[in-house]
């Protein structure tokens, strides 16, 4: 057996030859990103939306790509000299039609919330006659005050949008008022079973068929099951809406084939938006996947609503869709959600309440009430004994968004790592055991608290050592070694 030097790696040469070069500049800066990889390793991260890109996906971002302005499309840009990203863009967008067996991609978005709002703007255009805006009034769009968004949504008709709510796992993007799909669109939610937890089709229907909505859109980020997306378009269809789907939370899954047939969105929505970084493991970034008969409004999505592209980063994403279309990506989605169960099953198996009693996707929502704990207090002492996970509402949630009375965990970080069922197990038993030695605080009122708690005596310094343990066995980036 060969044991090979890591130190001596092209990933630790690249790595450390690059930091050499920002330390000669800004030292502070080096420094801070040398500290990240080092917390990232001790850290047992269980944010359902994080994951760990691979070095071929994070160099490809570091380069003179990044000096390039390119507004427009392939062939179609605004600026000259943009022969190469062309190519870049078009590689990342075969990949991403290759891949999830799209009609057509569109890979330019910074973000989720960029790819959804270049959805839904391609929708409207296609959909909607849009009088001139001067003729509803609306002013300079910085000083619209409530009237003038009312103005504004009659300039688009009144628009409706239905979506899943936030407290049955639904995201802010769905028309919820923080965004601004909240002020464009009328919206009107769709929870989940009071008894179940799980999304009630019936319901979705019914909801429809009154609410008549433009836009039906499905999508999650803290539902812990499948979603059929088959029943959904025939809703979207009885009613005349768009099935508009955001994959950004499962978008491995579906990469990765373990969600497919009706619960794979692309062959049964219109349009589909997802992040890049979260499951499927590639850069920071957005991209939308439609049919063609959108494929042109898509594409105006810069300069419409976003901002040049960054080429840099779509060549990132090219990367990162090639390592998806390799059947190691297959094995490590299946991993991904055979952890999430293995996670689900050891909470349950030690007592704990988990929203819809599993999960059959990469995340599982954990009711901390049955602790005598909120969402805030859990989420803070599971992060004093090394354990990183976020609060989360949980369905009707009597403590709200804020304090809420969930916790979040996901697989996909920790699986990247290479951790097996056997160690989501020994996670199970982390989490429950700190959980368990956790008590709330004592506000200034005498009341209890909803944020403060007092975790036993030597319980974070004993769990963050048996996590740190856990983690030794499944190095983070074995590869790059910074000496
Ligand atoms: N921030 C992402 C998440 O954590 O789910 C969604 O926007």
């Amino acid at each position: 057996m060969t044991t090979e030097n890591m130190s001596a790696t092209p990933e630790s040469t690249a790595f450390r030859t690059a930091l050499d070069v920002v330390r000669g500049v800004e030292p502070r800066i080096a420094d801070a990103i040398g500290a990240e990889i080092e917390d990232q390793r001790a850290s047992l991260k269980l944010i359902a939306s994080e994951n760990y890109a691979s070095p071929a996906v994070l160099l490809a971002m570091g380069n003179w790509f990044s000096d390039k302005y390119a507004e427009g499309t392939i062939g179609r840009r605004f600026y000259a000299g943009c022969r190469n990203v062309d190519t870049v863009e078009a590689i990342a967008a075969e990949h991403a039609r290759e891949l999830f067996g799209a009609q057509h991609a569109y890979v330019q978005p910074h973000s989720g919330i960029d790819a959804n709002l270049v959805a839904f703007w391609a929708v409207l255009a296609q959909r909607v006659e849009l009088p001139a805006l001067e003729q509803a009034g609306v002013r300079q769009v910085n000083d619209l005050g409530e009237e003038d968004w009312e103005r504004l949504r009659k300039a688009l008709g009144d628009q409706r949008m239905l979506g899943m709510s936030l407290d049955a796992g639904g995201h802010l993007t769905h028309g919820f008022r923080p965004n601004i799909s909240g002020k464009m669109f009328h919206q009107r939610s769709y929870g989940t079973d009071p008894e179940t937890g799980l999304l009630d089709y019936d319901a979705v229907r019914a909801a429809a068929r009154e609410f008549r909505p433009l836009i039906l859109i499905a999508g999650y980020s803290a539902y812990p099951r499948r979603v059929n997306f088959r029943i959904m378009r025939e809703i979207a269809d009885e009613v005349g809406a768009t099935l508009m789907v955001d994959m950004a939370h499962f978008a491995g899954l579906v990469a990765g084939k373990v969600l497919t047939g009706d619960f794979d969105p692309v062959p049964h929505a219109q349009i589909v938006t997802t992040t890049t970084h979260k499951s499927l493991r590639g850069p920071r970034g957005g991209m939308v996947l439609c049919d063609d008969s959108l494929a042109d409004q898509v594409d105006r999505g810069c300069p419409m609503v976003l901002g040049g592209p960054l080429p840099h980063v779509m060549a990132a994403k090219a990367v990162a869709l090639a390592e998806a279309r390799q059947p190691a990506f297959q094995d490590y989605a299946q991993r991904v959600v055979d952890n999430a169960r293995a996670l689900a099953d050891g909470l349950t198996r030690r007592g704990a309440r988990l929203v819809t009693g599993g999960t059959d996707n990469h995340l599982a929502l954990l009711d901390v009430s049955g602790y005598g704990l909120t969402g805030r207090q859990a989420e803070g002492a599971l992060l004093d004994a090394g354990i990183v996970t976020n609060r989360n509402a949980i369905p009707r949630d009597p403590n709200g968004a804020w304090y809420t009375s969930g916790i979040r965990l996901g697989t996909p970080a920790l699986t990247t790592r290479g951790l097996t069922a056997d160690g989501f197990d020994e996670v199970a038993e982390l989490i429950d055991s700190v959980l368990r030695r956790t008590t709330p605080g004592t506000a200034k009122s005498g009341k209890p608290s909803k944020a403060t708690y007092v975790l036993g005596e030597g319980v974070a310094k004993e769990v963050a050592g048996r996590a740190a343990d856990l983690l030794d066995k499944h190095p983070l980036y074995p590869r790059v070694d910074l000496g």
